[in-house]
């Protein structure tokens, strides 16, 4: 019988690789083997030793979480620490855990291959050895394999040549010399930073003017920077389930939300914290173009105030980008760099590099004679590196054939058809969105515990099956092409800064709760989404979201969004009059609130006598009004060609049932007698809410019967039918996405009051014979959705005309988001198609 000769081999000691086999070796009992192309550990930090290099994100932020011992024992000595700190902290790290032994230097892996029978991988490396192991953890890093820019004649350079990628360990003295960078993008900006007054002379070269803010780097007094160490707890708050995986504070909602003085405020404020303080002013930074644009233009100021030739501050501002669509890079005395004799700036887009020479760099038509070229022209980003190792999956396919046409995976992790293969820090993650420590320590645990469930299985492999990747891929890109991140161009966000490489979506920008939401619910039903040798569970709900869905929910956790029951009452109602926010609104529809009322009617700008659609607003009977959902019922208005009629029916719990029900059977009895005042047609009504307004509708429609008022139609949107009904999807989706299980029995708790009539309360009660054609809308991701069909099946055994639809990826509450949900729009036309023909003059109730 073949035997593996390790439980793992982990590729790379950086930040990914260093954890990985501390988890598996020294916390799961696993046999380890590590392999790393560099002599020493650090990763990133072990290539990158170029001048200025540090990291953006603060040190005592940008370092691991995982261990007490080790948050407390490290002390920082910068703000921002340099790189030579960083590879000491984690070349200390590696020590103190005694990691070193675990791996194998300046040994690159040089193929992966699958093998099936056995069930392991053949690891091959350079050294020429082979090895096999069950799993292989991938920590090769994102931001690892250098592009090669393609100028010709770089061979031919006479002079020095440095990769910012590669620079050398010892040390390289460019006093008095002349150099030229070419690349402004983060690395670029640091080193001409960090050189511009130690040079003889500098030319820089730059294509695409950069976005660069302050970084504020300072250094740390040994008070201070012990006193973070020890209470990390405290400094670092609950960055792991913030959007960005930093402790920073709420951000303004938009914008749009703040007049102009203020936004100047929050934008000094954050340019004088510095770093990533910027790109966390505004919630709908990434989103929206005009909130983006305040920024940008904020920033263009801020470079032509700092840089005296106006010709030369010209260049240096960037206009044909979104500001942070590139990754935005952090600077400390950038700008004043080119205020001093000895820097040249060459606009490489005028004058594009043509050669390489012995000498220099021909540009345009002028040649810049050179004795040093550094490129700081960047890395084929997230794919490079692992597309680097030929890695052969299940079946013989290859995983440069399946990312042929750009990355797939699952939960950003695993690659469907490579089992027992993790991708640390790979793409389709929020990778480079979200602090990279606490997204590796996440991944590498995400890891680990698919191997324990894979041990305690008695199991041998775990496999993203192919429905669940296509589901993640499908996601993302719904996902990424919404935010401005897919509008850069050359950006390595998009693929775009390699030839020849597929261009898409490579991140997926949802923000750390979503995602680790995703994760958590794909342990906690069973591995959804994988296979466990031939045990298969299909994906989870949050992974089936409907992308745009998906962005509004990511949203509201960034924004620290709990589950629904938590709220108070007053909560409630506020998060229910913030929907607004939510809602596409229409231009020609006037209002009218007839005295007597609880009534605001909505009158579309048509000729003629228009049929009437009373309306309950959601809000679990405890919440909502008619302005909540006032420019919804503009909308409606406009799209139905009808009289809305909204009813600010009273709430739960100061009026429990059946308040709301007399409410709105109230209304259609109004309109009936006075509907045609204001042009409506009383002998064309029909009764439509939503959520708790649904179950209000399809009483009301009972009692409308019952008191002869004539009704075309009901319209139930995912109506709640019945307190305490216990159902698949109740089960299924008890948690949410935004209704909870928990919460909708707290709404009928309230609304129930003491003594519930219970024919008032829930609709499956009464008489279901001779009620009015029903639309019954549902949403897949909902915990109502099986009580709410159900309840079309039982109209539907009582004789009623019924139409039943669900609408896949949505979850409750989604109805009313037509301004950012487009799938929510089909919902309503979808009600327009069915009323169309039963609000027809001549139609004849069935
Ligand atoms: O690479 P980049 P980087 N002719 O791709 C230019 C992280 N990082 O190494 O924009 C002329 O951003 C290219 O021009 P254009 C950080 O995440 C972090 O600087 O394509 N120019 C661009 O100006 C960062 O985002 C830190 O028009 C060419 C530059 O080269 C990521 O690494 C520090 C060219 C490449 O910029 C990558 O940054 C450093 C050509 N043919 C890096 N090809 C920290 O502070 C490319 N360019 C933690």
């Amino acid at each position: 019988m073949q035997t593996t000769d390790h439980d793992v081999v982990v590729i790379g000691a950086g930040f990914s690789g260093l954890y990985a086999v501390h988890k598996f070796r020294d916390q799961l009992g696993m046999t380890v083997a590590g392999f790393e192309a560099a002599e020493g550990v650090g990763g990133t930090w072990w290539w990158n030793r170029y001048p200025g290099a540090r990291c953006d994100i603060e040190s005592v932020h940008y370092s691991y979480s995982f261990s007490d011992d080790i948050q407390r024992e490290w002390h920082w000595s910068e703000r921002y620490a340099r790189q030579d700190e960083l590879l000491r902290y984690l070349e200390w790290v590696a020590d103190r855990l005694d990691l070193r032994r675990s791996f194998r230097f300046a040994v690159r892996v040089t193929s992966l291959q699958w093998e099936e029978d056995a069930a392991h991988w053949r690891i091959s490396t350079d050294d020429g050895a082979t090895t096999t192991a069950r799993y292989v953890l991938s920590g090769v890093g994102g931001l690892s394999k250098p592009k090669v820019p393609d100028f010709p004649g770089v061979d031919t350079f006479e002079g020095e040549l440095y990769w910012t990628s590669s620079w050398p360990a010892e040390d390289v003295d460019l006093t008095g010399k002349r150099v030229a960078v070419v690349g402004t993008g983060a690395s670029g900006i640091q080193v001409i930073q960090e050189i511009a007054d130690k040079v003889g002379h500098l030319t820089v070269f730059q294509r695409t003017p950069n976005y660069a803010t302050p970084l504020k780097n300072h250094s740390v007094a040994p008070e201070r920077s012990k006193w973070l160490a020890h209470n990390w707890h405290e400094a670092r708050g609950n960055s792991f389930a913030s959007p960005i995986g930093l402790p920073y504070p709420p951000q303004a909602p938009s914008a749009a939300a703040v007049p102009a003085d203020e936004r100047r405020r929050i934008l000094d404020e954050a340019w004088d914290k510095g770093g990533l303080y910027l790109v966390n002013t505004f919630g709908d930074m990434m989103w929206n173009p005009e909130t983006n644009e305040v920024t940008a233009q904020y920033i263009r100021d801020r470079i032509a105030e700092r840089v005296d030739d106006p010709a030369t501050a010209r260049l240096l501002t960037p206009t044909d980008h979104h500001y942070a669509t590139k990754r935005p890079p952090f600077e400390t005395n950038y700008y004043e760099a080119f205020n001093l004799d000895q820097v040249d700036l060459v606009d490489v887009r005028s004058a594009p590099i043509r050669a390489v020479t012995p000498t220099g760099i021909t540009a345009g038509d002028v040649h810049h004679d050179v004795d040093v070229i550094i490129l700081a022209t960047g890395f084929d980003v997230f794919t490079g590196a692992s597309l680097a190792i030929p890695t052969t999956g299940r079946g013989g396919v290859t995983l440069q054939q399946k990312w042929s046409g750009g990355p797939r995976n699952y939960l950003g992790v695993q690659i469907s058809g490579f089992p027992n293969l993790f991708n640390i820090i790979g793409p389709l993650s929020i990778v480079a969105l979200y602090n990279t420590p606490l997204l590796i320590e996440a991944q590498v645990d995400f890891a680990a515990d698919a191997m324990l469930e894979v041990r305690d299985r008695g199991a041998r492999t775990i496999d993203a099956t192919p429905q669940a990747e296509q589901r993640w891929v499908d996601l993302v890109n719904g996902v990424f092409p919404i935010s401005l991140w897919s509008t850069a161009t050359n950006s390595w966000f998009t693929g775009a800064n390699i030839a020849d490489k597929p261009q898409g979506a490579y991140v997926l920008p949802i923000g750390g709760p979503l995602y680790w939401s995703m994760y958590e619910q794909t342990k906690a039903n069973g591995w959804a989404g994988f296979a466990i040798d031939d045990q298969v569970t299909p994906p989870p709900p949050l992974v089936r979201l409907d992308p745009a869905a998906a962005l509004v929910l990511a949203n509201m956790l960034n924004s620290g969004f709990r589950p629904l029951e938590e709220y108070s009452v007053e909560e409630v109602r506020a998060l229910n009059e913030g929907g607004v926010a939510l809602q596409a609104s229409a231009g020609g529809v006037r209002t009218l609130e007839p005295e007597g009322t609880r009534l605001r009617l909505y009158v579309p700008d048509r000729t003629g006598s228009l049929p009437i659609v009373v309306f309950a607003h959601g809000g679990g009977f405890v919440a909502g009004s008619v302005d909540s959902v006032d420019p919804l019922c503009r909308d409606l208005a406009d799209r139905l060609g009808a009289v809305v009629a909204s009813v600010d029916y009273r709430l739960a719990p100061e009026h429990p049932c059946p308040s709301a029900v007399e409410d709105v059977t109230d209304a259609l009895r109004w309109v009936r007698d006075h509907g045609a005042e204001f042009g409506g047609d009383p002998e064309r009504v029909c009764v439509m809410g939503e959520s708790a307004g649904a179950t209000l509708a399809a009483v009301a429609a009972q009692r409308a019967r019952d008191l002869a008022i004539p009704l075309r139609a009901q319209v139930l949107v995912y109506p709640a039918i019945a307190p305490g009904a216990d159902t698949d999807s109740s089960r299924e989706f008890a948690d949410g996405p935004f209704l909870t299980t928990a919460a909708g029995r707290k709404f009928w708790d309230m609304y129930l009051g003491a003594e519930p009539a219970p024919e008032l309360a829930s609709p499956r009660e009464g008489d279901l014979h001779g009620l009015a054609p029903a639309l019954v809308l549902t949403v897949e991701l909902d915990p109502v959705r099986d009580e709410a069909e159900q309840y079309g099946e039982l109209l539907r055994a009582a004789g009623v005309e019924v139409q039943t639809t669900r609408f896949d990826g949505l979850f409750h509450g989604t109805f009313v988001m037509t301004a950012l949900v487009p799938r929510a729009v089909e919902m309503h036309e979808s009600v327009r198609e069915f009323l169309v023909p039963r609000f027809a003059t001549e139609h004849t109730p069935a």
